[in-house]
């Protein structure tokens, strides 16, 4: 038994300082700040955009100036790695992302990577070292909100999709090219896709963005999978005419289509019931005008479920009823699949792993599934991978209020702390007092 860890099994002897978490956190709050109401303050960095850039840069001149061995890959994923005793050994990469929605909070994806560089700022402060090398890293637009699907980079990373696809996506706002939006900013890097060697484990904090942990009264989410994500963009053509004179008989109106689709979506939740959900998020009637009648409406539908079979109901449930009010309204339907990942289950042995850090810390915890995708689910491709989730206060993300407890942070950022360091084997050894020239 390796003595520093003899006191407790998990309860590493190397602690995160929170308030300097919490100052990064807040410091990159502050690019593409938006205000809200009522004092909210979120963000709008969306993928590959010159807010993203700046983030970017921000996140990793801290890499740097820890000293890190900074990496970028070939769709502008970001990895930087202190390295451990053994050379061979593969790492143990710590992960999520800093691209946000346009209505994005603070917490959502930039948790994950910011404690994942205090773990291996507090590590090397400790004079500790491990023997395997720690990789903290931020992937390329995992809410493919600008850019569909999302978890697009972890994506591309473990292999999921073709490095020459991916960087011919266009975005949905301007159209712009991944590629030439990854090469403005200044991330197209060279490092390979896919990943040339996995990664001994992924572990991925995040906050859970759903009312879960905080109704239960718990601090720590032990995430055992995430369900499946289905989405889809329609384009329904009809005839644009005069608001006026357009007798309701001749019309063929998309927009009429469109809003019972915005409906039903609901029905079909209350009839499949379980865990399923659906969204209409985006939703572009053109020519958006008072005084004519809709030529076309374009519009998404987020549907997700734990049983992908039920996904599957539903997501032909909804193709039928589109189907069926469309040619009754003599409207023409386009569809384009924009995301499509089957749930997916995490490690066992690192969710009992993270159920024991948390016990360790004295923090109660709950096993659950995430309603959201996370890069976790992608690197469950080529490595054992799992999440440590957090309380989002009144279940809220997506949205600039979003909003968790420092405590909760500090809690949640020390268990993954323990699991990474478990992970990767602390060594007993003498402190290694590293010159403070190599930071
Ligand atoms: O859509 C999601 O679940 C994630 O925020 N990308
Ligand atoms: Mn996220
Ligand atoms: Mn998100």
């Amino acid at each position: 038994m390796n003595p520093l860890l003899a006191h407790d099994p998990l309860r590493s002897p190397v602690r995160i300082d929170a308030d300097r978490l919490w100052a990064r956190l807040d410091d990159l709050a502050q690019i593409g700040a938006v205000d809200g109401v009522g004092g909210a303050r979120g963000n709008c960095r969306l993928a590959l955009t010159d807010a993203d850039r700046e983030g970017r840069d921000l996140v990793v001149g801290w890499m740097r100036d820890l000293g890190l061995e900074v990496i970028v890959d070939v769709i502008g994923n970001v990895f930087a790695t202190l390295p451990g005793t053994d050379p061979t050994a593969p790492a143990v990469m710590i992960g999520s992302h800093i691209d946000t929605v346009r209505t994005g909070g603070r917490f959502d994806g930039n948790l994950g990577v910011l404690a994942g560089l205090e773990i291996i700022e507090a590590l090397i402060d400790s004079g500790y070292r491990t023997e395997h090398p720690i990789t903290v890293a931020f992937f390329t637009d995992e809410e493919g909100s600008r850019f569909a699907p999302d978890m697009l980079g972890s994506l591309v990373y473990v292999g999921g999709m073709a490095v020459e696809r991916a960087l011919d996506i266009c975005a949905v706002d301007d159209g712009a090219r991944l590629g030439d939006e990854l090469a403005r900013i200044g991330y197209a890097g060279s490092a390979p896709c896919p990943a040339p060697a996995p990664p001994k484990c992924f572990l991925e904090l995040h906050i859970e963005q759903g009312p879960i942990l905080e109704d239960a009264g718990i601090t720590i989410g032990v995430v055992e999978g995430v369900q499946g994500i289905s989405w889809t963009e329609f384009t329904l053509t009809g005839r644009s005419a005069h608001a006026g004179t357009t007798p309701i008989a001749a019309r063929r109106d998309p927009l009429l289509v469109a809003a019972q689709v915005v409906a039903e979506v609901r029905m079909l939740c209350r009839d499949l019931g379980g865990s399923q959900v659906a969204t209409v998020g985006r939703f572009e009637p053109h020519p958006n005008l008072v005084n004519v009648v809709a030529s076309q409406v374009i519009f998404t539908v987020d549907l997700r479920n734990t049983d992908d079979l039920v996904l599957i109901e539903a997501e032909r449930r909804l193709l039928e009823f589109v189907e069926q009010v469309a040619q009754a309204e003599s409207v023409s339907v386009q569809t384009r699949v924009l995301s499509r990942f089957a749930p997916v289950d995490f490690d066992h042995g690192l969710a009992e792993l993270i159920e024991r850090c948390a016990r360790s810390e004295g923090a109660s915890s709950l096993r659950l599934p995430s309603g959201a995708g996370h890069d976790a689910q992608m690197l469950a491709r080529i490595c054992p991978s799992a999440m440590v989730f957090v309380p989002s206060v009144g279940g809220l993300s997506h949205n600039l209020a979003e909003y968790t407890d420092p405590g909760d942070v500090a809690v949640g950022a020390q268990v993954l702390a323990d699991a990474v360091l478990a992970s990767a084997v602390l060594l007993s050894g003498e402190r290694v007092n590293r010159s403070t020239d190599s930071r």
